[in-house]
């Protein structure tokens, strides 16, 4: 028997030549990343995304320092350690006021692999998504050295998501996605809100572009487990932040 065609898993060669890095922001939220940082700076492949802003959520490391010397476009500072959804609203609004058309979302403590952003980008210039959202769940997907207990929480998020949203996706912590800037114009996604300061922001925005129609799309990437520090959350606060959105979209408490 003939084996069926294997899912390709990289861009083709075509679908690669759409992505124009003028139009790209590359945005990392980052909250002491030291020797971290500099990596993630440098391995964004500027053949694809033209620009990198990093916002250093009032670190005390010199992580801004380290970004800089890594060849970021912009470095921007919080006065106050504010969260990674106050991170990455300001990086987007930056990316937003710079002219740029999209955005691709990296983790700043190393655990993305920048090489795999033409996955995420190119459905985006080849007009078949709005947002994609990267998936270690997917086939195509790694997630090397994870530890036991993140394995577990990570496949039981995309369950609570499911039931609040409808919608069957396999991976939504994964902080590497990209989307069409143009969505911040649509008024029924508010990321100004001041309770999307923390780990709140990244799952309403996925919520609010499902149930506003968009066209959403999981690309599988690597979600790599190293042993310099991979997460800063406190499961129990944190893990409610991760949740509340869901909650509070479904229920109709906010907006
Ligand atoms: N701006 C900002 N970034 C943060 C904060 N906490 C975490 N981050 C960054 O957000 C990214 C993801 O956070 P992390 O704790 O690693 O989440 P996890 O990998 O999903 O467990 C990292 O680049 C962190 O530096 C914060 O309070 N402010
Ligand atoms: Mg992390």
């Amino acid at each position: 028997m003939c084996p069926p065609h294997p899912v390709p898993l990289d861009p083709s060669a075509d679908s690669l030549a759409l992505i124009d890095p003028r139009r790209v922001a590359v945005v990392v939220p980052a909250w002491n990343e030291a020797g971290k940082i500099g990596d993630v700076v440098r391995k964004v492949p500027r053949r694809y995304a033209g620009t990198v802003i990093v916002v250093d959520d009032c670190s005390s490391d010199g992580t801004d320092a380290e970004a800089r010397a890594a060849g970021a476009e912009s470095v921007l500072r919080h006065g106050v350690n504010r969260g990674v959804g106050a991170g990455i609203r300001s990086g987007l609004f930056e990316a937003r006021r710079l002219g740029l058309e999209y955005a691709a979302i990296l983790s700043g403590d190393d655990q993305h692999e920048p090489e795999e952003l033409p996955r995420i980008l190119a459905p985006l210039f080849a007009g078949e998504a709005d947002l994609v959202q990267g998936s270690r769940w997917l086939p195509g997907g790694a997630t090397p050295g994870i530890p036991p207990d993140r394995r577990w929480l990570t496949r039981i998020y995309p369950w609570l998501f499911r039931l609040a949203s409808g919608f069957p996706i396999t991976d939504g912590t994964n902080g590497m996605r990209a989307f069409r800037l143009s969505l911040l114009d649509d008024p029924r996604i508010q990321l100004s809100q001041d309770w999307l300061d923390r780990y709140e922001l990244e799952p309403y925005l996925l919520m609010q572009a499902i149930r506003a129609r968009y066209r959403v799309r999981e690309a599988p990437v690597t979600v790599r487990y190293h042993t310099r520090g991979t997460t800063k959350i406190r499961l129990l606060q944190d893990g409610w932040r991760l949740v509340r959105p869901l909650l509070y979209l479904r229920l109709g408490l906010r907006h």
